[in-house]
């Protein structure tokens, strides 16, 4: 018989949505929607995971470090940031979902090989952000993006696909890995940002964070100080104005990871602002416009934020290469206006 007074068994909490659910979910919402956009995330999904598990063994599998090496199954070694390269290719060439690729890692536009059939999206990716942060464990992610493509349908997309600006952006997105791995997306303002967080247990990403919005002012500011000495005097102006005390504002906090991801998505959170400005060393900065700052700053703007060059706006810049560098203001819309009044004097 049951024991009546006995309190009640705590059952294991369900899972929420999962990534692909939420995803299927709004293409129901959308009249015309074909189920390729969805197809083609579930392909980022699965090359998350994998990159995911490796990450999270490096160590043990032998893949941190320079290449050269040959792993227990005769297999040669790869560094990590060409793994998730790879990786992302291989999941997503097959899919039929996109015309051509392009990555951080790659000189030239990455074509579609035969028989594969192109689809009409375009993705662009940095593979891993932030691998100066491999070797010692700490956050490094991926970063993407998709475009429509320009070229007619059937054809092989080409350079002219990958010339977009952040503007025309369908949706992009980010996955971090860190202490835990999020992927964070978005499809627009009208869409706004979504996280999800990754349960190793199940292999799944469940929604964790819905409808993400930035404060419109923080009280953190995010830049490697290391370069005061290579930086114009406009930058050394704001950064010692936003290290002190000024009526309201109280001096700001300094964070930096390193891994523009793993800053941005701090910001995104938190509130306050990542800058990487022009330097003696990179005069035109250091960040690659289409692989990190454009798709952090179609995130960051459906989240409320704002990115700027400095002297535009990002999603506003038309790419003339592929690996053109850009100067990044990027967060709260608040710290990121005061940031580009002060430091333009
Ligand atoms: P990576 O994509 O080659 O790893 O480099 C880009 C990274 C950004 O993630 C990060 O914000 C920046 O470079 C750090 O640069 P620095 O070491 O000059 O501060
Ligand atoms: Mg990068």
């Amino acid at each position: 018989m049951a024991n009546r007074s006995a309190a009640p068994v705590a059952l294991p909490a369900i899972p929420g949505q999962t990534l692909e659910q939420h995803l299927i979910h709004r293409q129901r919402t959308l009249d015309q929607a074909s189920g390729e956009l969805t197809s083609l995330f579930s392909q980022i999904s699965l090359a998350a995971k994998i990159i995911a598990s490796q990450v999270s063994k490096a160590g043990l599998a032998g893949i941190l470090g320079l290449t050269g090496e040959v792993n227990v199954q005769g297999e040669e070694v790869k560094k990590l940031d060409l793994f998730a390269n790879t990786t992302l290719i291989r999941c997503v060439q097959q899919g039929g979902c996109v015309a051509v690729m392009g990555s951080e890692e790659v000189e030239e536009p990455i074509a579609i090989p035969e028989p594969y059939p192109c689809g009409k999206y375009v993705l662009q990716f940095d593979p891993l952000d932030g691998s100066g942060n491999i070797d010692i464990n700490a956050s490094i992610g991926t970063i993407f993006s998709i475009h429509r493509r320009v070229t007619p349908s059937g054809t092989r997309g080409t350079l002219e696909d990958l010339l977009q600006p952040g503007r025309d952006i369908v949706a992009a997105g980010y996955v971090i890995y860190g202490s835990s791995n999020m992927f964070v997306y978005s499809m627009g303002p009208a869409d706004g940002v979504h996280g999800f967080t990754y349960d190793p247990s199940i292999g799944e990403f469940f929604l964790s964070h819905p409808n993400i919005e930035i404060p419109s002012r923080g009280d953190t500011y995010s830049i490697n100080e290391g370069n005061t000495h290579k930086w114009e005097p406009g930058v050394r102006r704001w950064v010692d104005w936003v290290k002190q005390d000024d009526g309201d504002r109280k001096a700001y906090r300094l964070r930096y990871i390193g891994a523009m991801v793993a800053d941005v998505h701090r910001t995104l959170l938190n509130g306050g602002i990542f800058v990487y400005p022009p330097d003696r060393k990179n005069p035109r900065g250091k960040l690659r416009l289409l692989y990190e700052a454009s798709p952090l700053a179609f995130v960051t703007e459906a989240a409320g934020g704002a990115a700027s060059t400095g002297s535009e706006r990002v999603l506003d810049v038309v790419p003339g290469a592929l690996h053109e560098r850009t100067s990044l203001y990027i967060g709260s819309k608040d710290d990121v206006a005061d940031a580009v009044r002060i430091v333009a004097g």
